[in-house]
C-alpha cells in the first residue's frame, strides 16, 4: 500500500540524485489537479537545486511523446498523466532518460528500469478515491523533504477539484493532506448534512476550495494556449492575486464571445443530423481556447433547445499543430467530444441506449484514430483530419447494427 508506494519513490530519489543532469523537465495535465501537481513538485525540486523546466499538456499525445524522447540522460517527470501509457514510455526511452511518472489513474507497469511508475493505482490505493496526482506529488515532495509538508494545502485543492469524495468528504490520503493543512491554519473543513465544505484561509480572506479549483480549470483550458497555465501554477504557490483575478475575467470573456459566436452558427443550420448522431465541426474557431473547450462546449449545450435529445451529440475540433513551450509538432488531428442529453442519459444508464464508451472507440480504431477517455456519458478520441464524416458513418452502422 502506501509504505511500499513510499519505498519505490525513495529509490525512484536516490536515482534522482545520483544522476549528472540537475535540470528537471516537469510535464502535467492543464487542469486544477494537474497544474497543483506542476507546482508541487517545482517548488519541492526548486529546493533541492534543481532547475526546473515545466510544461503543461492537454494530453500526452504520441507525437509530443516522441519530441520529448530524442533526448538523452534527462531527468523527464509526469505528473497526472502517463500512469497507463509506462509501458509506451519504456519503449521510447530505452533506459537513456531517467523518467518518474507521479499520476494516479488507472497505470500499467514499467518495462524499463529507468522509467519508475510511481502510480498509487499500481500500489492498490485507487486513484478515483484515495489519492489525487496532487496528492501523489506531495507524498513524493515528502519524500525528497519532510520540510514540503507546508504545501499540504496545494495537495488538497487538487484533491477537491478532482472530486472524488466518499460520503461528502475526501478521504484516505487525500483527507490527510486536507487535516495537515487544516493543523497548519492554511484551511477549514466545516461540517454540514451531507459532508464537508473545504475553504482555504487566504491572506484576502476564506476561498471555497470547489470555486478556487474552477478558476485553476479556467486558467488551464481556457487559457491553455495564453500561458493560462502558468499564471495557474503561480496561483497555486503565491495565491491569488490582481494579476490573475484580471486574466480569468479576460478568458470569462472569451470563452463566452467564442461560445455565443458557435451558438449563433449552430442556430443557422450548421447542427448536421444523422439518424442516430448530430454534429457540427468548430473548425480552428475555439483557438485560443484549448482543446479541452469542445468537451465543455458540448456539456453547455446538450439540453438546451437546439439539441434534439433523442440524439448523440458529437463536435470536432481541430488539434492546433503547437504546445506552448515546444516547437512547432504537426498533429494533423482532429478531436471529437460526444456527451449525451439527460433523456438520452437515463437511456443509457437504463440500458436501452448504447454507451459512448461501447461506439465511439470502435468506430475510432476502424479509422486508426486514438482513444484514451471514453466513458459511458463522456467521451472523446482524435482521428485524422478529413475522417469527421467517415467516422460518423461508422458509428452510426454500430448504432443501426450492422456492423
Ligand atoms: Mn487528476
Amino acid at each position: 500500500m502506501l509504505n511500499n508506494l513510499i519505498a519505490a519513490m525513495e529509490k525512484a530519489i536516490q536515482e534522482l540524485r545520483e544522476w549528472p543532469e540537475k535540470t528537471v523537465q516537469v510535464f502535467h495535465h492543464n487542469d486544477a489537479d494537474g497544474l497543483t501537481s506542476g507546482a508541487i513538485l517545482t517548488r519541492a525540486l526548486e529546493r533541492q537545486g534543481y532547475k526546473v523546466r515545466r510544461f503543461s499538456l492537454e494530453k500526452p499525445y504520441p507525437a509530443v511523446l516522441r519530441k520529448i524522447y530524442e533526448q538523452e540522460g534527462k531527468i523527464l517527470i509526469f505528473a497526472d498523466f502517463a500512469g497507463r501509457i509506462a509501458p509506451m514510455l519504456s519503449d521510447l526511452n530505452k533506459g537513456r532518460n531517467l523518467t518518474l511518472i507521479l499520476d494516479h489513474h488507472v497505470a500499467e507497469a514499467s518495462t524499463d528500469p529507468k522509467v519508475h511508475n510511481l502510480d498509487p493505482d499500481l500500489y492498490g490505493l485507487k486513484g478515483d478515491r484515495d489519492i489525487s496526482g496532487s496528492t501523489t506529488c506531495y507524498h513524493f515532495a515528502l519524500t525528497l523533504d519532510t520540510a514540503n509538508r507546508d504545501m499540504a494545502h496545494i495537495a488538497a485543492v487538487g484533491a477537491v477539484a478532482d472530486g472524488f469524495f466518499v460520503d461528502g468528504q475526501l478521504v484516505s490520503q487525500n483527507r490527510e493532506a486536507a487535516m495537515e493543512a487544516v493543523q497548519q491554519g492554511l484551511m477549514e473543513i466545516r461540517k454540514h448534512e451531507t459532508g464537508e465544505q473545504y475553504l482555504l484561509n487566504s491572506a484576502t480572506g476564506q476561498i471555497p476550495v470547489p470555486e478556487l479549483g474552477d478558476y485553476l480549470d479556467l486558467l488551464g483550458g481556457v487559457g491553455y494556449y495564453q500561458k493560462g497555465p502558468d499564471m495557474g501554477v503561480k496561483v497555486c504557490l503565491e495565491g491569488v492575486s490582481p494579476e490573475s483575478n484580471q486574466m480569468v475575467e479576460e478568458l470569462k470573456v472569451i470563452r463566452t464571445k467564442i461560445f455565443n459566436d458557435e451558438i449563433a452558427r449552430l442556430r443557422s443550420g450548421e447542427l448536421k443530423q444523422e439518424p442516430h448522431i448530430q454534429w457540427f465541426h468548430v473548425e480552428k474557431r475555439f483557438f485560443p481556447m484549448g482543446v479541452k473547450m469542445i468537451g465543455a462546449f458540448c456539456d453547455a449545450i446538450k439540453d438546451t433547445d437546439l439539441i434534439d435529445p433523442a440524439k448523440y451529440l458529437a463536435g470536432f475540433q481541430i488539434i492546433p499543430d503547437e504546445i506552448p513551450g515546444f516547437d512547432a509538432i504537426t498533429f494533423n488531428e482532429v478531436k471529437i467530444s460526444m456527451r449525451a442529453s439527460h433523456y438520452l442519459e437515463e437511456e443509457i444508464r437504463a440500458g436501452r441506449a448504447m454507451g459512448l464508451n461501447i461506439f465511439l472507440p470502435e468506430a475510432t480504431n476502424k479509422l486508426g484514430g486514438f482513444s484514451d477517455a471514453c466513458h459511458t456519458l463522456t467521451a472523446a478520441t482524435t482521428v485524422g483530419i478529413g475522417k469527421e464524416e467517415r467516422l460518423i458513418e461508422e458509428m452510426e452502422k454500430i448504432l443501426k447494427g450492422e456492423s
